[in-house]
């Protein structure tokens, strides 16, 4: 047994693996103290929830207190490895600030109650508004970060019990256009890739992913591979210097907001150097013509001068993409949260299609999550979609759900599409909007331009439910606090990037009254006494299991098919892929191996929209476009930025994440580990910049857009010249002043409203920034935490 730093080696040792070859396993665990393996009281089976990557873990438990953590070796996933947050952040749970009791507000300030108190206040002003204005009235704002059977429940009350079409996740931040670029290439959400691509692969392009931060597991493999015989080539397209970039054999740094110019200039090349493979693109594929017609436009001179490039290097990486034989290509936030987010990610999707690289080993595409269970908010239709990838605009479709549900077609709002979150925002802004219920996710940090957020959500039209296992930056607005059980405290499936489907056990009790999820939503509806169309209590479910086992009847047939799963069977295997059905009780590792689509017009999920405006499709436009269901090319002129540089702010900003923290740190910033490693907010600086700007390392500076500023230490080098990162973690919290608003730190003061015209995701990543300096500060006295993680590689 080897043992690491968690912080300094946060990937571990090296498993060197060839091509086709197994992934070594290695097992990481971390206990608390001194406690050793044996001393454990029990294992309890779960999987990794800081990120999206699904690694299977295996939680400790002793004197019924969460006490560690271990990879699990026989996971399909993580093969054992995990990461530091995995590694460190479950101490969050047991952290002696949960919240334990639901608050309500009194005279101003939150106060504590009962939870009778609490529901009753919930539900008599749910019906207040019902009675005064409808269910247009009622809005819901959850999570990436649930469980299935939860957003499942959470998305048949919205819909079916209360008939409202104001449901969306913090998806909308995170994952939207991931669906939005599945479904306008593939009819369909749904990812068509799998994790084992990696063992196979030869070239891997990372767009706009800083995978080694992010999901540091899925990074390791690809450095085992790296370490190995016959390694993948590397290309990296990141306007920083970032750990990817670093290993990458080779690293094209973009403006920000350039990335449909730097693709199409790509696609010149593919096709303009015959390395596009015509027979499958011939029997796949709709719009080749089109796309032909507008990528010619975009030689790589053009697209060089757009994207601050040389033509040199745009040539050389569509040489390397095109002469790929296992073409392996990951899309993050680098594209989705970033100007023309839809069309730059749907234009990988095209390069895929082009090389015939879908549905063979090594080759494909991965539309990234972000959150453990985003894909549970997507598939079981809690944020802007219907239940089961169902399509709003098909009546057919929506009537499927009504006859699962029991409930009239009438009910389930379908007029127009489900409202997305910035919309919600607006009506709640304007007025119509009067209740929000907040689940598990902390918009007065993560959402942008957030003194706007703070006035909304402040106001006192506004009804604010916030449920939470913290007392955060937003639970401090709001009317009704309900206290959460967390993760490792509740029982529920979730679902990784690659389709895998876990069990997530509860292992011990959840802190004074706190209560899952799930209980709280059922709660919910049985005090509404919402009621199926024989009568009987709505939704026809009361647990986990029979939450899943609903789930899995609602799945039935569509793609994200789950009727092959269990409990009982997940309890036995380590990570399944869906569509797993009594046919195909493996699971399914690929998606369109026979080159066939979930496009057809009577089975997509959508029909389309315009990449460029977003218009949507008429279903006539789009059977006459894509009569057999085939995979679509959908082509995208480049537009210039809403906002660039200007001489008063000079800099383009952006924005992102350290591998030390979650989000906005409730879990990771209560992690001694991890706190330590990221304790403060700092700006990544060019040299070149920092000198005109007279900053040194360490130096406090100044960044500020028209939405205002923030004050943040120095850190040089790492970025291409003319632009500034600011990590997003850091809102007003934190454990050394938790109530203390001596803020200024949050990267989204800085960030607009404004989002993409097609998948409605906010463009965080797109904003123009001046620099000053403020001062020298004294460095904050280096505290580490030593930070032990035993390693055992298995051969
Ligand atoms: N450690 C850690 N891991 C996480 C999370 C976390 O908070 N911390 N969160 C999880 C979640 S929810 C998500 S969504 C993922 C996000 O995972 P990533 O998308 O990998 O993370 P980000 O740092 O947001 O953005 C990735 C990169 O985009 C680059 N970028 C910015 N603008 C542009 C641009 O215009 N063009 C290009 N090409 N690149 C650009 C940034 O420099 C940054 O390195 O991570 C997941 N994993
Ligand atoms: N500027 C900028 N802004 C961004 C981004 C960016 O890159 N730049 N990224 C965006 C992205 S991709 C994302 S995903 C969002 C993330 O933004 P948020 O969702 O706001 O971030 P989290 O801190 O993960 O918030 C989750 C909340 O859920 C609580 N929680 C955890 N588990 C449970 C549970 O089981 N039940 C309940 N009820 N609560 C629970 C946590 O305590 C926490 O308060 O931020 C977005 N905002
Ligand atoms: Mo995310």
């Amino acid at each position: 047994m080897g043992k690491r730093d968690g912080i300094t080696e946060p990937w571990g040792t090296r498993t060197p693996y060839g091509p086709g070859e197994p992934w070594p396993v290695r097992v990481d665990s971390h206990l608390d103290g001194d406690l050793r393996p044996d001393d454990v009281d029990r294992w309890v089976r779960s999987a990794a929830v800081l990120h999206s990557n699904g690694d299977g873990l295996d939680i400790a438990v002793k004197d019924g207190r969460i006490a560690g953590v271990r990879g699990r070796a026989d996971d399909r996933v993580n093969h054992g490895r995990l990461d530091p947050k995995d590694l460190f952040g479950w101490q969050a749970n047991s952290s002696p600030d949960r919240l334990t009791t639901p608050l309500v507000r009194k005279d101003g300030e939150l106060v504590e109650a009962s939870w009778d108190e609490a529901m009753d206040l919930v539900v008599r002003r749910s019906k207040e508004l019902l009675d005064e204005q409808g269910p247009g009235a009622l809005g819901f704002y959850t999570s990436g970060q649930l469980f299935a059977e939860e957003y499942y429940t959470l998305a048949a009350i919205a819909r079916g019990g209360l008939g409202t079409n104001h449901l969306d996740g913090n998806t909308r931040l995170c994952t939207a256009t991931a669906a939005a670029a599945l479904k306008e290439s593939f009819g369909c959400d749904g990812q068509p890739s799998s994790y084992t691509d990696v063992d196979h692969a030869d070239v891997i392009a990372l767009f706009g992913h800083n995978m080694a931060e992010t999901q540091a597991v899925l990074w390791s493999r690809i450095l085992d591979r790296l370490a190995g015989p016959r390694p993948p080539a590397v290309l990296c397209v990141d306007p920083r210097d970032t750990p990817v970039a670093r290993a990458a054999t080779l690293h094209l740094a973009p403006l920000p907001g350039t990335n449909v110019a730097l693709m199409n200039g790509i696609l010149h090349e593919i096709i303009e150097h015959g390395w596009v493979d015509r027979e499958y693109v011939e029997r796949c594929t709709v719009g080749y013509d089109d796309l032909a017609a507008l990528v010619a436009d975009y030689p790589p001179e053009r697209a060089a001068e757009i994207c601050g490039l040389d033509a040199g290097e745009i040539r050389e990486a569509a040489r390397l993409l095109g002469s790929a034989e296992r073409l392996l290509c990951t899309v993050l936030q680098g594209f989705y949260q970033s100007h023309q987010a839809s069309a730059a990610a749907v234009q990988v999707n095209n390069l895929v299609l082009l090389r015939g690289m879908l549905g063979k080993p090594g080759a494909g595409v991965l539309q990234m999550n972000g959150q453990p269970t985003a894909q549970n908010t997507r598939e079981c239709g809690a944020d802007g979609d219907l239940t089961g990838f169902r399509n709003w605009a098909n009546d057919a479709h929506v009537a499927e759900l009504a006859a699962l549900w029991n409930v009239d077609v009438g009910k389930i709002p379908h007029y127009g599409p489900p409202t997305h979150l910035m919309q919600m925002l607006r009506y709640a802004e304007t007025g119509t909007l009067r209740f929000l219920w907040v689940s598990a996710t902390n918009p007065v940090v993560s959402l942008p331009e957030l003194h706007r957020i703070r006035s909304i959500l402040d106001s006192p039209r506004l009804f604010l439910v916030v449920q939470d296992a913290f007392l955060t930056e937003t639970a401090e607005l709001a009317d009704v606090v309900l206290p959460a059980a967390m993760w490792g405290e509740k029982t529920g499936t979730f679902t990784n990037v690659d389709r895998t489907v876990h069990l997530s056990e509860k292992a011990v009790e959840p802190p004074g009254q706190a209560r899952p999820d799930l209980d709280i939503f059922l709660d919910y509806a049985r005090r509404m006494d919402f009621r199926g169309n024989d009568g009987e209590p709505f939704p026809q479910w009361h647990d986990a299991e029979t939450a899943f086992e609903a789930w899995k009847r609602a799945s039935a047939g569509r793609p994200c098919d789950y009727s092959g799963l269990s409990y009982a069977k997940l309890r036995e295997v380590s990570g399944v892929q869906w569509p797993c059905t009594p046919d195909s009780p493996e699971g399914t590792e690929r998606l369109y191996t026979d080159g066939k689509f979930f496009a057809q017009p009577d089975y997509c999920e959508g029909y389309g929209r315009d990449l460029v405006t977003g218009a949507p499709m008429e279903p006539t436009e789009y059977r006459a476009m894509n009569p057999d269901g085939k995979a679509m090319l959908k082509a995208a002129e480049y537009l210039p930025a809403h906002e660039t540089p200007s001489e008063d702010h000079p800099f383009f900003l952006i924005n992102g994440r350290t591998i030390y923290h979650f989000h906005t740190r409730t879990k990771t910033g209560r992690a001694p580990e991890l706190r330590a490693a990221a304790p403060e907010v700092w700006l990544e600086v060019s040299a070149r910049d920092a000198e005109a700007a007279g900053l040194a390392e360490g130096d406090l500076a100044e960044v500020s857009t028209p939405r205002g500023a923030v004050r943040a230490r120095v850190r040089i080098g790492g970025i291409r010249d003319g632009v500034l990162f600011l990590p997003f973690h850091y809102g007003y919290w934190d454990v050394e002043h938790p109530a203390g608003k001596d803020g200024d730190r949050a990267a989204n003061e800085l960030t607009f409203t404004d989002w993409d015209p097609v998948s409605k995701q906010p463009l965080f990543k797109t904003a123009a920034a001046a620099l000053r300096r403020v001062g020298a500060v004294a460095a904050p006295a280096a505290e580490p935490v030593p930070a032990t993680v035993d390693e055992e590689v298995v051969r």
